[in-house]
């Protein structure tokens, strides 16, 4: 659809004008001349609640907003990606994430068929083998019980499993070990070698297509170590499986067909982990918390389906951001959670957003002039408070960010609690209304000091408090970033679901192994630094 171009919108004009009345104003003022202000701006849904008024904003920036949503058909957008159109155009795909946690079992349609069927075929046979694995009865070729697990799988086959593995571990089954190896770079794969025993060890070989240089060289690295330690292929199908829309691949890796869970390819890497590639999480927080994962995420999908835009967490998360990103001119996006648990879960936004929305040419394939996606990057507080919030409360770039807590802790100990969202608490209060000249000359601050004292304030955050770190809980709010990052493309008018920078990526390397080879003799056709790189490594500093 050929849509109006973005900039020169009445509405986007409209905000660009409304911008420079809003610079004017700051956080310490907007607050004392509202005092419905933290209500007005603020979605709660049951143990969700998301309080956005510390974002430089009035109600007219939000209506100014909302009506940029409706002008980029928004909902229309929404229902296309829910009905299962081919969105995902350059690959000619439907990007159907949704669809792996349909809890209702509605009927979804690609070409006429229902896919939901197949989709919770595959939720019971991984419930099966989670099952058997959990209860020991899954034995290696040995007949010795399961106990390592070893995900192999880099990207959207990694980060997301990775993350919520993590996230969820209070959760977990203890006695069972989970690791995850994704470089290709060989300390990785052998410094969890070293971790493991072959005859307890069940390789998981996660990788949509089956080709992924890293996975499959860490894949037959794993091989070659099984077999070097049974000397027979027959012990390779006790030990590997594959989650994988490639079947034959799998078959010809020596992977029993039994054995390779499925999923299909309208589901992209980054949004996968609610599909077979989530086998490992089910494998560590069993069948039972992994439904209640997918429930948490579906509540979100209607939520953000069913919900008006002015009352809508994914829309108003997608409208702060392109408030910043393109008129304030932030490069970046910092996500901070107050929670040790997800300590990944900046890096998996990372990929989510970035991969999703880096893109610099619109629908219709024109170069386009306004900002994207953001740079996302973030550490658990209160770490990152010791770190790089220096930069947020007094450097010179404005940095949006998200800080994420919890009301219940799941480990009760001492007042550590207590401190921890103290602490968050504390840094966003600080970073809206800052310190004054007049409150440090309070404070008895000599007057040289004051000057490097002060903070301006004025940084906007938005506050995600959740009751309790559960599976339904994280699972509500990754898909509010998913979600987020959907808004944020349709309006920008960009293909959120494709990725050819990665691809390019896949491919590059291709050329120069070889080269790297110390047979290889050709002539070697690259610029002269890599040209001269090459032979560095090949023949060290000798040259
Ligand atoms: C995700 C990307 C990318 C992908 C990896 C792994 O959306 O496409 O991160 O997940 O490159 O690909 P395979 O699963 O095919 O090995």
């Amino acid at each position: 659809m050929q849509k109006n171009k973005l900039t020169g919108m009445k509405e986007w004009k409209e905000l660009k004008i409304h911008y420079n009345e809003i610079k004017k104003h700051n956080l310490r003022e907007l607050f004392k001349h509202d005092k419905e202000r933290s209500k007005r701006f603020s979605i709660y849904i049951e143990d969700f609640y998301f309080d956005y008024s510390k974002n430089l904003i009035t109600s007219k920036t939000i209506n100014l907003l909302l009506k940029l949503a409706n002008s980029r058909q928004l909902k229309l957008e929404t229902e296309r990606m829910f009905n299962g159109e081919k969105i995902n155009k350059t690959e000619n795909r439907p990007a159907l994430h949704i669809a792996l946690r349909n809890m209702d079992k509605s009927a979804i349609f690609i070409d006429g068929k229902d896919i939901t069927p197949e989709v919770f075929s595959v939720i019971e046979k991984m419930r099966d083998f989670s099952i058997k694995i959990r209860n020991g009865e899954l034995k290696g070729f040995s007949n010795k019980k399961i106990k390592y697990i070893v995900n192999i799988g880099i990207g959207g086959s990694d980060l997301g499993p990775k993350m919520v593995v993590k996230a969820l571990k209070y959760y977990s089954k203890r006695g069972i070990k989970l690791f995850f190896v994704s470089n290709v770079d060989a300390n990785h794969i052998s410094e969890t070698l070293k971790e493991i025993e072959p005859e307890k060890t069940l390789f998981i070989i996660a990788s949509k297509t089956f080709s992924t240089l890293e996975t499959m060289t860490n894949a037959n690295t794993a091989k070659n170590w099984i077999l070097s330690h049974y000397k027979s292929k027959k012990s390779i199908p006790f030990h590997f499986i594959a989650l994988s829309t490639n079947t034959k691949a799998a078959v010809d890796f020596g992977i029993d067909s039994k054995n390779i869970f499925e999923f299909w390819d309208w589901v992209a890497g980054r949004y996968s982990l609610t599909s077979s590639i989530g086998l490992s999480i089910m494998i560590s927080i069993g069948f039972d918390n992994f439904i209640e994962l997918l429930k948490g995420f579906h509540s979100m999908d209607n939520h953000f389906r069913n919900t008006p835009f002015e009352k809508n967490i994914p829309v108003i998360m997608a409208l702060l951001g392109i408030w910043y990103n393109n008129f304030f001119k932030a490069e970046t996006h910092a996500i901070i959670p107050y929670n040790q648990y997800l300590n990944k879960f900046p890096a998996f936004l990372q990929q989510l957003d970035m991969e999703s929305n880096g893109k610099h040419v619109d629908k219709e394939g024109n170069e386009i002039e306004y900002q994207t996606g953001p740079i996302i990057w973030g550490e658990p507080g209160t770490n990152g408070q010791h770190a790089f919030f220096q930069l947020i409360h007094q450097g010179t770039k404005l940095i949006p960010s998200d800080f994420i807590g919890f009301i219940e802790p799941l480990n009760n100990l001492g007042d550590h609690h207590k401190k921890l969202m103290a602490n968050l608490l504390a840094q966003t209060e600080a970073l809206a209304f800052g310190k004054t000249r007049e409150q440090l000359i309070k404070e008895g601050t000599s007057l040289e000091l004051i000057p490097f004292k002060i903070c301006k304030g004025n940084k906007p955050t938005n506050t995600i408090l959740i009751k309790k770190l559960t599976p339904f809980s994280l699972g509500r709010l990754i898909a509010a970033y998913e979600h987020k990052i959907f808004v944020q493309g349709v309006i920008w008018n960009i293909f959120s679901f494709d990725q050819w920078g990665v691809e390019l990526g896949k491919t590059l390397a291709k050329k120069i192994i070889p080269e790297l080879d110390n047979s290889y003799n050709k002539p070697l056709k690259h610029d002269r630094s890599t040209n001269n790189l090459i032979n560095l490594l090949k023949k060290g500093f000798s040259l």
